[in-house]
């Protein structure tokens, strides 16, 4: 393992272009459950029947309190070490992406900058009628489900199953993912697409492609290197 983490860091600190791709996982020891793994589950629903366009026009008030939950957990929470570290490699590499499946906005908090969010943010709100775009940082709504003040129907600002990324974010996680020497996926199922698909779209352009997971994932055999284990752990170690 020792002579892993030294290869991973000696290929990182060598190129001059480096893409992280990061899921649930990196925010786990920040205390914010991943949606696969124990602890993920709220109320005993996964996340399929919540995080969509049909659950949400059959219920928006249960969706709703389910986002709010998450939000209330998230204000307590804080960034971990491989959160600043991102933030760090950031600083050390010009040519550095960050592309998050994650909504949470701890990569925020922790310094990154360069961060394409490809599934939204949850701090965000959208009406569904005018299309009004917000950040909505409040907790607590005076009513459940929220209101824009054209009286349509808000919905966070993220990306549910069966929705289109938003382009150009997207786009934008495409040319990174294809033009860096190194990837990193961190804490990520690689199970959801598009953002799977970045992975072998890295390896195939010649990138080398570094897994830190606690697990193995569906890519796992592709990855040029897999470090397992806790992110916040592994990741200081990458970038000092
Ligand atoms: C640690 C750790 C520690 C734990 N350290 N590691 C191709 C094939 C099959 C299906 C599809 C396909 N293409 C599209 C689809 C359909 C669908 C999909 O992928 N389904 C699959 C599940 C089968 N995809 C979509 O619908 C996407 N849209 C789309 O394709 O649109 C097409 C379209 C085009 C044009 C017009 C219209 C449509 C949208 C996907 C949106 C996903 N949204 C969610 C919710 C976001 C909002 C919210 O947060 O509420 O995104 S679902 C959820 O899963 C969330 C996550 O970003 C995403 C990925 O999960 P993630 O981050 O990987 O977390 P976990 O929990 O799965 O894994 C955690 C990992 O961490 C594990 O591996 C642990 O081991 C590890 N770990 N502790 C390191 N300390
Ligand atoms: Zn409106």
């Amino acid at each position: 393992m020792v002579v892993s983490v030294q290869q991973a860091r000696e290929w990182i600190r060598a190129a001059q272009r480096v893409a992280a791709l990061t899921g649930a996982g990196i925010s786990a020891e920040s205390g914010v459950p991943t949606f696969r793994g124990a602890g993920g589950l709220w109320r005993n629903w996964r996340p399929e029947d919540l995080a969509t366009p049909q659950a949400f026009a059959r219920d928006p008030k249960t969706v709703w309190e389910w986002y709010q939950w998450r939000r209330r957990l998230l204000a307590k929470v804080e960034p971990n070490p491989a959160h600043f570290a991102l933030a760090q490699l950031e600083r050390n590499t010009p040519g550095f992406w960050l592309i998050t499946q994650n909504v949470d906005g701890l990569h925020d908090r922790a310094g990154s900058r360069k961060i394409l969010k490809i599934h939204g943010d949850i701090w965000m709100v959208r009406c569904q009628v005018c299309g009004a775009e917000a950040r909505d940082e409040r907790l607590e709504f005076p009513e459940m489900p929220p209101r824009c003040r054209c009286g349509g129907l808000l919905r966070p600002g993220v990306v549910w199953f069966g929705e289109a990324l938003p382009q150009d974010v997207w786009e934008a996680a495409e040319e990174a993912a294809a033009h860096c020497e190194v990837l990193l996926v961190v804490g990520a199922s690689a199970v959801v697409y598009p953002a799977a698909g970045l992975i072998p779209l890295a390896k195939s352009a010649g990138a080398k492609v570094i897994e830190v997971n606690t697990e193995e994932t569906p890519y796992s055999k592709q990855a040029d290197l897999c470090l397992r284990g806790k992110a916040g752990e592994l990741l200081p170690g990458l970038v000092e």
